[in-house]
């Protein structure tokens, strides 16, 4: 009943011990076969090992869900070799016999027992090894399974005490051990599932066309449940980034990134843009000749509200950036593209997180948004109207000059993303004042000029930049007032939609005070 162990065959995702061990096999003469993590890990040591996939001649695919399943792996653990129809099938399809197997299993236990998301759980649920592990337990007259690193001594020694061979007790011993482990696998996986179907309120394939990417930790507050699902639509942003780094992200984190890398994808890339955004409004966008020009710029916005903020860039993020970006608190950084310079900054703030997405979304592309209401949901057109699309009328009597007509362009841009009423000041490819979701207009005129008296403190500036800049409405002025508010406020030229009743007594306001003023005709409602 002694079995000479000539070939072993290695997959393990718990690898204490794997490498003393193995080189002691290896010095033994023993061939090694292994999967690709484990064989990498062997040869990393500098161990002769063959690839699984070499035996196979078949490549590990579906992110190595189907790697050691194939009959040359499993001929190989179950052919019983004093049976001449077993020796015939090995000989003719060339299949070699491994003596001894080390396995064990992907950390299922581990992995559920943690806060990981379902489908991470799921991917945890080990097939390939538990065959493995099963095949060789019931074939222990002639193979010996191995699937605690705690017996690889017992082995050891029992392959020098036995002249390099395995006896039937040592093999009877560890198979039984085999089976009690993947039973107890396959009982916790069986009580993971229970529990997850109870306690799981969401589908993986939700009414609404989704499916399940991710359930977060908590939605907008703790305790209401939430998760993420993808529709498969092929937009660069948040819900589809790469995570190079950083916690896993919130609700909040997933719905202000978006906020942010919408708002920036909306300057292309002939100019280097950067947005910081608060709940979901920005408190901060500038273009700039660098990104670390827009980056100083838009910050200079408002100091305060971008503590903690989300930042999103329109270029490959550069390393002089993310230096300034780490300098304050900031929770998301979101880039088409990160260089390696910018990813070692980041690397000593690993709460940061930081997301590459691989291109900016299309401003313009179709697409729809839908929002509960009780009993349904409403469903509308994104909102894909950009202003270089827009019929833009000058409507006082003196017309905007060039600069103002790019910042007219740029502060229209940023009103489109911020909740209305949004009232935003720019000057020079810059947010000076933004003024946000307030229920009357005239009020989001104040706010913003008021956070530009703020920022004017913040900066040491004898006045607020607001004089001298221009002004963008997501909706038209109802009524003068508003508009008196932000020719008081300083600003020289006005962009917004047009059409209300009172245009006349708007535009008599503004030609009074020596203001050009420029009609849209489209209207920017974000509520
Ligand atoms: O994904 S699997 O269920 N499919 C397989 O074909 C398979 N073969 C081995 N899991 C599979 N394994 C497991 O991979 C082993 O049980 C072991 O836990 C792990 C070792 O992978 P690696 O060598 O790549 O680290």
């Amino acid at each position: 009943d002694a079995v000479p162990v000539r070939r072993a065959l290695l997959s393990v995702s718990d690898k204490s011990g794997l490498v003393p061990f193995a080189a002691a096999l290896a010095e033994r003469n023993i061939a090694l076969v292994s999967t690709g993590g484990t064989r990498r890990a062997l040869a990393e040591a500098g161990l002769a090992v063959t690839d699984i996939s070499e035996v196979t001649g078949f490549p590990e695919i579906m992110d190595g869900r189907v790697k050691t399943l194939h009959p040359k792996v499993h001929g190989g653990l179950l052919a019983v070799r004093n049976d001449p129809d077993h020796r015939a099938a090995m000989e003719e399809h060339a299949i070699e016999g491994f003596d001894l197997v080390v396995v064990n299993l992907y950390p299922f236990e581990e992995v559920a027992a943690g806060d990981a998301d379902p489908l991470t759980v799921i991917e945890n649920i080990d097939i390939g090894g538990p065959a493995m592990v099963r095949a060789a337990a019931k074939n222990h007259g002639h193979v010996a399974i191995v699937t605690d690193p705690a017996e690889y001594e017992a082995v050891l020694g029992q392959l020098d005490a036995n002249d390099g061979a395995t006896g039937l007790d040592l093999r009877r011993r560890l198979a039984a051990k085999a089976f009690k482990r993947t039973a107890s696998y396959d009982a916790a996986i069986a009580r993971w599932m229970e529990g997850a179907l109870e306690a799981e309120p969401f589908e993986v394939h939700d009414a609404l066309g989704g499916t399940l990417a991710a359930t977060l930790r908590y939605g907008e507050n703790p305790h209401q449940a939430a998760a993420l699902y993808l529709t498969g639509a092929a937009r660069p942003g948040a819900a589809t980034a790469t995570i190079l780094q950083g916690k896993a992200l919130s609700y909040n984190n997933i719905n202000d990134t978006d906020a942010a890398f919408e708002l920036v994808s909306e300057f292309g890339t002939e100019r280097p843009a950067v947005a910081i955004i608060k709940h979901a409004n920005p408190c901060g966008v500038a273009l700039g000749e660098t990104l670390l020009d827009a980056y100083r710029a838009a910050f200079d916005c408002d100091r305060t509200s971008a503590f903690g903020g989300i930042v999103a860039v329109n270029q490959t993020l550069d390393e002089e950036t993310a230096r300034a970006m780490v300098d304050i608190f900031t929770e998301v950084v979101i880039a088409p593209e990160v260089s390696e310079g910018a990813r070692a900054v980041f690397a000593a703030k690993p709460n940061l997180r930081l997301l590459e997405t691989g291109g900016l979304a299309d401003p313009r592309a179709g697409g729809h948004m839908i929002r509960p209401v009780a009993g349904g949901y409403l469903k509308q057109d994104r909102d894909a109207a950009t202003v270089e699309a827009m019929d833009l009328r000058v409507v006082t009597a003196r017309a905007p000059g060039p600069d103002e007509m790019a910042d007219l362009h740029f502060a229209f841009r940023v009103a489109k993303h911020v909740k209305s009423n949004a009232i935003v000041y720019a000057r020079e490819g810059a947010t000076v004042g933004i003024g946000a979701g307030q229920m009357s207009r005239v009020d989001s005129s104040r706010i913003a000029a008021r956070k530009a008296l703020d920022a004017a403190e913040a900066l040491g500036l004898a006045e607020p930049r607001t004089k001298g800049s221009v002004v963008a409405s997501d909706a038209f002025f109802p009524f003068a007032d508003g508009l008196v508010s932000a020719i008081e406020a300083g600003a020289r030229a006005v962009i917004q939609p047009g059409g209300s009743i009172r245009d006349e007594e708007v535009i008599a306001a503004a030609d009074a005070a020596g203001v050009a003023m420029v009609f849209t005709g489209v209207r920017h409602f974000r509520h």
